[in-house]
């Protein structure tokens, strides 16, 4: 699999590179990368994405002219010149939103990580769940064609494998994303540099929307069931990106007592998306899907109807229902 999408890449003379909806640190790191490498060995990149390309994953790109928006002229143009769309961190139809007209005609290759749903995009694909991040993929592809290596290259792979792996904390923190990392530092990345560039700072409009989010913090410490909401008029007021919300999840889930943490916030179109964390006990897989969502075990989300007044009483309450239930069934098991 590895030599087929390394032929992909190095048979195509202008390509296309794209990844999912609010691209994270994962899809724009591989994208600085692989068009960094492409650019070295001779192959014209370019990175059209659904999204806008994050600012904070900016400081990646070795030129940022090689960014062109969805809905220009030249990404029309580029799009239509390409002979290679190159899908990054994700394989599904949906996930990469207006971007999937534009390269509807072109040889596609998928590189990512995901276990595949059901509206894989077609073509030649590159696809290991077990790999940490998409970004140990591209290292893999890489490495099979002996580089070359530049600074950009080696940075877009470990800010991939940094972000994925919550910075080498989850449980797919494995000795492969340990050892890639190492080669990188090995060739000159900065560990220090990059936790700064990526966590070590946010903008004032983070803060302020944080600040706004907390006071909504509740708690149900029978059931061990903690929500926060972000108010819609807050995001306004601030003038928040997508990014601003990255990880905002985590601080119902990290309060003492919590088996599960929600976060709410109300879309553009007046629904109501909710995140769902557990901290074990509770499959929230399980429970987003009884509300049409759905994801991981431990992370999982759902948009549900409004108003948001409504839809928080609804999921929180089935959400200790569930907890209760969980309990129960471990203490049967235990009897
Ligand atoms: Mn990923």
């Amino acid at each position: 699999m590895v030599r087929q999408a390394r032929n992909a890449l190095l048979a195509s003379r202008r390509a296309v590179l794209t990844t999912h909806l609010n691209a994270d640190g994962d899809g724009a790191g591989c994208e600085a990368a692989t068009a960094s490498w492409l650019r070295a060995n001779g192959t014209e990149a370019w990175i059209v994405n659904p999204t806008p390309f994050p600012d904070m994953f900016r400081f990646l790109m070795e030129r940022e002219e090689w960014v062109l928006h969805a809905g220009s002229d030249a990404a029309r143009r580029v799009c239509e010149t390409a002979d290679l769309a190159v899908v990054l961190d994700t394989g599904e139809v949906p996930r990469i939103g207006r971007v999937r007209e534009l390269i509807r005609e072109l040889p596609t290759l998928v590189i990512d990580h995901h276990p595949p749903g059901d509206q894989s995009i077609g073509g030649v694909s590159f696809r290991d769940p077990a790999a940490c991040a998409t970004g140990e993929l591209v290292y893999d592809i890489i490495q099979a064609t002996a580089g070359p290596w530049n600074t950009f290259i080696a940075r877009g792979i470990y800010v991939a494998i940094l972000t994925d792996t919550g910075s080498f904390r989850f449980s797919n923190a494995t000795p492969a994303a340990h050892r890639i990392a190492a080669e990188l530092i090995e060739m000159g990345v900065d560990p220090e540099e990059m936790y700064e560039r990526v966590y070590g700072s946010a903008p004032l409009r983070k803060y302020r929307l944080l600040e706004r989010a907390l006071a909504t913090l509740e708690s149900d410490p029978e059931t061990g069931v903690t929500w926060m909401t972000v108010p819609a008029e807050a995001i306004e007021e601030v003038g928040a990106t997508p990014d601003d919300l990255e990880g905002m999840v985590d601080i119902p889930r990290s309060v003492d007592g919590t088996e599960v943490g929600l976060l709410f916030r109300t879309t553009s179109t007046g629904e109501v998306k909710v995140s769902f964390r557990s901290n074990g006990a509770v499959d929230v897989n399980a429970l987003a899907r009884r509300f049409g969502g759905g994801g991981h075990v431990k992370a999982s989300g759902a948009v549900v109807k409004g108003p948001l007044a409504e839809a928080i009483r609804r999921v929180v309450e089935e959400t200790r229902r569930t907890v209760l239930a969980a309990r129960a069934g471990s203490n049967n098991q235990g009897a």
